[in-house]
């Protein structure tokens, strides 16, 4: 049986043993918890999380120095970004569009009174842009600091593309790296099935289905918002421009998007959605390379859906009227909040915090939901990788698209 069905039968049977536990006596719970599903999710997610950084560096490197001038680099990069953010905006209004049409928020319905949140700060947007070269790359792979590591390493990728032969060495050593890390990357999957039922019923059995009550419709309107996002843009992005079939593209990205679902953390994930995607949809290496690792920090549409579904539920349940200049807003700061924020779990929560602040809504509505967002968290990541992969698979037929036109030319 292929890795792809036993992730499945493992997350519907993580999902199914996660309901029974949510009605087990609590310290029998905490019991099964602590010695079985913790351990089990946590070394899996620790095997993937172990090459997160030595991937992404070596693979941008060889991606930057296999796109060879830095121009090709700067069209991959306007592309790249122009995706991001049109498929974000798209994103936003689709969970505003959604929240405003089925009203998940009936003022009167929730309790708001004894509602707290804690508020952790996200680093300011221009600190974080300053911030992305780096003054130490060691101490960035040594704090996981992704956009400083892809940075140093598109200044390696483009040295060696630039003193080609003389660093020839330097280039095969990290061609080898790369398969030694893929090969590591393939070995561990194996054990994605078993990782993926001990996280999803640790997250149902911990979460429960009882809190989902009242706030079934919030989270209806949140992956209503998923769905349409994947089923519309981007199976319109990868038919109309991509020039493919979308439903295939689904299927082969599935195994990786699993994983998202699974870890809840788009660079945990990253390793295993670069694999996935070079190899099952045929994506340029120099382009998932350098368009995954930075969509993994900066481009999450799930996370936006969520923001923009929370902010206008957190509106409606406190009773407030959101204007058309507020709605730009959520949008702009939402969009903006994503960029310096890496895809770990529950971050997007911390970024809500500033979306609500930009509109003068309370944090501490945010309350009302962090109950559910862990099951949320683990949809809208693997909404989010997807987005990713489907932006560098879209980029890599165009550019195989014109490499063949070329040819025939
Ligand atoms: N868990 C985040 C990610 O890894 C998404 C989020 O928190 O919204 O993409």
């Amino acid at each position: 049986m292929g890795l792809t069905k036993k992730i499945l039968i493992a997350l519907v049977a993580g999902v199914i043993v996660g309901v029974g536990l949510s009605y087990i006596p609590t310290n029998i719970f905490s019991a099964v918890n602590t010695y079985v599903l913790d351990p089990v999710g946590q070394i899996f997610i620790n095997l993937i999380m172990m090459l997160v950084v030595p991937i992404v560096f070596v693979s941008i490197v060889l991606g930057t120095a296999g796109l060879g001038e830095p121009a090709k680099l700067g069209k991959i990069g306007i592309q790249t970004i122009s995706f991001f953010l049109v498929t974000t905006a798209i994103a936003l209004t689709i969970g505003i569009g959604l929240a405003f049409l089925l009203e998940p928020g009936q003022p009167g319905v929730f309790n708001t009174d004894t509602l707290e949140y804690e508020e952790q700060s996200a680093p300011p947007i221009m600190e974080t842009i300053i911030n992305i070269i780096p003054d130490n790359p060691i101490s960035s792979m040594a704090s996981g600091d992704m956009l400083q590591i892809i940075a140093f390493a598109i200044f390696i990728g483009i040295g060696l593309a630039f003193l080609g032969e003389k660093t020839d060495g330097i280039h095969r050593l990290f061609e080898q790296a790369n398969e030694l890390f893929m090969w590591l990357i393939q070995s561990i999957m194996k054990t994605a099935p078993y990782g993926a039922f001990a996280l999803i019923a640790s997250a149902i059995g911990e979460a429960g289905l009882s809190g989902i009550g009242p706030m079934a419709m919030y989270m209806i309107t949140v992956i209503l918002g998923l769905v349409l996002h994947a089923a519309i843009t981007y199976s319109a992005a990868i038919w109309g421009i991509g020039k493919a079939n979308p439903l295939k593209f689904f299927k082969a990205f599935f195994p990786a998007m699993s994983v998202g679902f699974s870890t809840s953390s788009s660079n945990a994930t990253l390793p295993v959605s670069m694999k996935v995607a070079q190899e099952n949809l045929g994506v340029k290496k120099e382009i998932s390379s350098f368009v995954q690792p930075l969509g993994a920090t900066i481009n999450m549409d799930g996370t936006a859906i969520m923001q923009a579904v929370a902010t206008v539920f957190i509106a409606q349940v406190y009773a407030e009227t959101l204007g058309f200049a507020d709605i730009i807003m959520i949008i702009l700061t939402a969009t903006l909040a994503s960029i310096g924020t890496a895809g770990v779990p529950g971050v997007g929560l911390i970024m809500l915090a500033m979306v609500l602040n930009a509109v003068g809504l309370p944090v501490e509505g945010i309350g009302l939901i962090i109950g559910v967002d862990r099951i949320l968290d683990m949809l809208r990541t693997s909404l989010n990788i997807t987005g990713d992969a489907a932006c560098a698979f879209i980029i890599s037929e165009r550019e195989r698209r014109k490499e063949l036109k070329a040819e025939n030319a």
